[in-house]
């Protein structure tokens, strides 16, 4: 999954490269900061960014990561919000731009973002996210490298509000209980078991040779009716470029539901679309689960950026969508 939102201490994250939300004096100071100097060890680390001396906000340098897991720490100085006027969300977006940078001609191969401003700098918390992820994503359309954006505490993570109370109606309207469906699932069996005839009307020939396509083969059949290229077609669904040519070069793959979910999102299915898709790997849409009513709401609003959906699947504790 080249992008991935997670819950940790980004001191424990084991990437080439952890971003450090700095100060542009590069001092040791609270928060995030605070906790990477410690982690690392203060007088080292200290003396690394002594040597260096400065970082203009919006700007990044970096350092080796000395006791940390990672190799190096890219310190960048994000900008103190002052109510928006005074190019706050540009110079945000030049921090995560410019530590993306720094990560990729230090040759890193993963990095891990905390929300940069969105604690002592005030930046709040709903455009700081959309900054973030926006950002990453638009980098990653164009460079392979695996980015995680790390969440210390849930109250820090700044889905939108309006989003979340959609979100949590259309659950309240569409998700069923997994009991009800149950009930429903016995008594359709039972219909098609009291009218089941009585003797097989097809031979295993016939049988074989109506097997439907592939969910390999049914995909790549879209990406062509679609006139999508592969490329936009896995960066779109988040999607490692090995794990496509795995899938584009195995007519049998097995893929998770998530996966082919994805690939649903990337290729902007309706449900109908999307469930025939599943059903190539065997899967479908439920009602009893709340990952899929999530998938639902998104797909019926035609909303299809898969980082956003992403934002939410987390907001709501759900599996990530992307491999
Ligand atoms: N791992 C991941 N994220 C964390 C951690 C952690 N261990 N600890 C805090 N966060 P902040 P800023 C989150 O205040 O707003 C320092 O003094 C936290 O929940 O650390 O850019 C610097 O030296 C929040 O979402 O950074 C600067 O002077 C995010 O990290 C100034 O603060 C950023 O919060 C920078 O302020």
């Amino acid at each position: 999954m080249p992008l991935e939102i997670v819950r940790n201490d980004i001191t424990k994250m084991q990437v080439d490269a952890i971003v450090n939300a700095a100060n542009t004096q590069l001092k040791m100071g609270g928060g995030v900061c605070g906790a990477i100097f410690q982690a690392a060890g203060r007088e080292k680390l200290q003396k690394a960014c002594d040597a260096i001396g400065h970082c203009p906000v919006g700007d990044a340098v970096i350092t080796e990561g000395f006791k940390l897991p990672a190799k190096y720490i890219i310190h960048t100085s994000g900008p103190v919000w002052n109510g928006g006027t005074q190019h706050e969300a540009d110079l945000l977006k030049a921090s995560y731009i410019n530590s993306l940078e720094l990560a990729k001609k230090n040759e890193c191969e993963s990095v891990a973002f905390p929300l940069i401003s969105t604690g002592i700098y005030g930046y709040p918390k709903e455009d700081a996210l959309q900054i973030a992820v926006s950002t990453i994503s638009q980098f990653l359309m164009s460079s392979d490298m695996k980015v995680y954006l790390v969440v210390f505490d849930k109250k820090s993570f700044g889905l939108s509000k309006q989003l979340f109370a959609s979100i949590n109606e259309y659950i309240d309207e569409n998700y069923v209980e997994e009991l009800e469906i149950h009930f429903h699932r016995l008594r359709e069996e039972q219909i098609v078991f009291n009218e089941a005839p009585s003797e097989s009307k097809y031979s295993l020939v016939d049988i074989m040779e109506d097997l439907e396509e592939t969910f390999s083969q049914r995909l790549l059949r879209l990406i062509d009716e679609k006139n999508m290229t592969d490329v936009e077609t896995y960066k779109r669904a988040n999607i490692d470029r090995r794990l496509f040519s795995k899938i584009r070069s195995d007519d049998d793959y097995m893929p998770k539901k998530k996966t082919v979910i994805a690939f649903a999102i990337a290729l902007e299915l309706d449900v109908s679309e999307t469930n025939d898709l599943l059903s190539t790997a065997g899967y479908t849409l439920s009602r009893s689960s709340k990952f899929d009513v999530i998938i639902e709401y998104f797909i019926k609003e035609r909303s299809y950026n898969i980082h956003q959906i992403n934002e939410a699947l987390f907001s709501f504790d759900q599996p990530l969508l992307g491999a």
